[in-house]
C-alpha cells in the first residue's frame, strides 16, 4: 500500500477507536446509573408466579402474583415504578389497575376474557432501587359457564387506590388519577433510558468488532 493509504488507514482506525471508546463510556455510564453494569445478583428476580410461566389456568385465581427473591422497594407505599398488566389474546388489558406490594411479592386482580393465550407484563423496583421488568405467557382455559370480562384498550387506573389510607391520606379524590399518571410516566422513563443504554452497548460491541486489524488494503481502486 502507498504511504497515503497507510496514513489514511491509521487515521480511520484511530477514529473508530475514539467512537468506540465514547460509545463504551456512554454505555457504562448509563449502565451504572440503571444498575445494568452492576452485579446481576443485586437485582430481584422472579422465583414464583400465579399463573406459572407458560402455565394453564382453568379457574380464575383470587389474585395474580409475582414473587421475587428479595424484598421489593415500595417507597412510601406509593407503588411508584411498579406495573402489572394482564394482556389478552385480543391485546386488551384485563387487570383492574390496582397493585398490592407486600414484601417480596406483588399482586393484582384481573377478570379474564375469552380463553386463549395471555401475557403477563410486570415491572418491579428491586431492593437496590432499580427497576426490573419482564413478561411471560400463560394460557387461559375458561371453565364451563364462565362469563368473559371485557378488556380495556388502555391499562386501567385503580379505582380504589384512595382506600389505601397510608399511601393516599391527602389525595382521596385527585390522588388516584395523578398518582397513576406519575407511575406511568416513570415507567416510560425507565424503559426509555434502558433502551438508550442498550443501543449504546450494541453500538460499542459493533464498533469493537470492527476494530480487528484490517487486511492489507487492496490498492486497485486508487493506484
Ligand atoms: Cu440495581
Amino acid at each position: 500500500m502507498t504511504e497515503r493509504d497507510a496514513r489514511r488507514a491509521r487515521a480511520g482506525r484511530r477514529a473508530w477507536r475514539l467512537v468506540a471508546g465514547i460509545a463504551a463510556a456512554v454505555a457504562v455510564a448509563g449502565g451504572s446509573v440503571l444498575g445494568l453494569a452492576g452485579p446481576a445478583s443485586a437485582h430481584n428476580y422472579m422465583v414464583a408466579s400465579t399463573p406459572k410461566v407458560d402455565g394453564t389456568l382453568t379457574s380464575l385465581p383470587d389474585a395474580f402474583e409475582i414473587t421475587t427473591n428479595d424484598k421489593l422497594l415500595d417507597i412510601g407505599g406509593s407503588d411508584a415504578g411498579f406495573a402489572y398488566r394482564i394482556v389478552g389474546p385480543d391485546g386488551e388489558y384485563y387487570e383492574d389497575g390496582c397493585l398490592d406490594v407486600d414484601g417480596p411479592s406483588m399482586t393484582t386482580k384481573a377478570a379474564l376474557g375469552d380463553s386463549g393465550k395471555y401475557t403477563v407484563e410486570w415491572q418491579i423496583v428491586s431492593a437496590d432501587g432499580h427497576t426490573v421488568s419482564d413478561e411471560y405467557a400463560f394460557t387461559w382455559d375458561a371453565p364451563a359457564g364462565f362469563t368473559p370480562a371485557k378488556g380495556a384498550a388502555k391499562p386501567p387506573v385503580c379505582a380504589t387506590a384512595g382506600s389505601d389510607a397510608s399511601a393516599n391520606a391527602s389525595a382521596d379524590t385527585t390522588g388516584t388519577a395523578s398518582g397513576n399518571g406519575d407511575s406511568a410516566a416513570s415507567d416510560a422513563l425507565w424503559i426509555g433510558a434502558g433502551g438508550i443504554v442498550l443501543v449504546g452497548v450494541v453500538v460499542a460491541v459493533l464498533l469493537l468488532l470492527r476494530r480487528r486489524p484490517a487486511p492489507a488494503a487492496d490498492d486497485t481502486d486508487e493506484d
